[in-house]
């Protein structure tokens, strides 16, 4: 079994509510476990047109090697629709390994750790949400690269809809605290 952990990304249809579909989809996989999810976030598009998008990391464990994570990656991505007109095109879903265990894969179709791991905001910081600790092989740790993406608008979304996050919201609101205050209900 081998830890891993997956980025989803979403900016075209109901991309907020296909992140939550895809998690669950991934939790169905029998070779997969999730064992945590990041809080949702909405983020300004990276290197990217289009309209925000929404992302997330899972942390999983794993029984398929990384060649054949990767292939049921993409499949999943199908089961949503993904198309692939351009690089970096708008997409229904986009799942990559960002880690697979402290392995360091360099191949023409698969290289983990995830090349752009540390430029992107929108991958460092639910990762380091999920392990604050967390060290990338061969570049040590993630929070050391937070200060790069600075720049990178990003903003934790709630999930849910229930009244207690929502009567939580306007109490923040109305005393104006940080836009980045953690949700207690996901
Ligand atoms: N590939 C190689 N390594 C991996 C890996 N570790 N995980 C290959 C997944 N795939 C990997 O992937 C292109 C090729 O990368 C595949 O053939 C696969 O074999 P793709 O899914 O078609 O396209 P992609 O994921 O968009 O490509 P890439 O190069 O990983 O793009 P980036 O750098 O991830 O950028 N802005 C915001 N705010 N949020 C986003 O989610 N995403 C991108 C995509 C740009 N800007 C963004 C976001
Ligand atoms: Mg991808």
């Amino acid at each position: 079994m081998t830890v891993a952990y997956l980025g989803l990304g979403a900016n075209l249809g109901d991309a907020r509510q296909t992140l939550k579909d895809a998690v669950v989809c991934l939790a169905q996989q029998r070779t997969i476990t999730v064992l945590a999810k990041s809080s949702l976030y909405r983020t300004a598009p990276v290197d990217a047109g289009g309209d925000d998008y929404f992302n997330c990391v899972v942390k999983i464990e794993t029984s398929l090697p990384a060649r054949q994570l990767l292939r049921l990656c993409h499949t999943v991505e199908e089961q949503f629709g993904r198309e692939r007109p351009y690089r970096n095109a708008p997409r229904t879903l986009d799942l990559d390994i960002l880690l697979y265990g402290d392995s360091s894969i360099d191949d023409a179709d698969l290289i983990v750790p995830h090349p752009r791991l540390t430029e992107r905001a929108f991958v460092l910081v639910p990762l380091i949400e999920l392990d604050v600790e967390l060290v990338i092989p061969l570049r040590g740790r993630a929070d050391a690269f937070l200060g790069t993406v600075q720049d990178q608008r990003i903003e934790k979304v709630a999930t849910c809809q229930c009244p207690m996050l929502a009567a939580q919201r306007a109490t923040s609101d109305a005393s104006s605290t940080a836009s980045n205050k953690p949700d207690t209900c996901r």
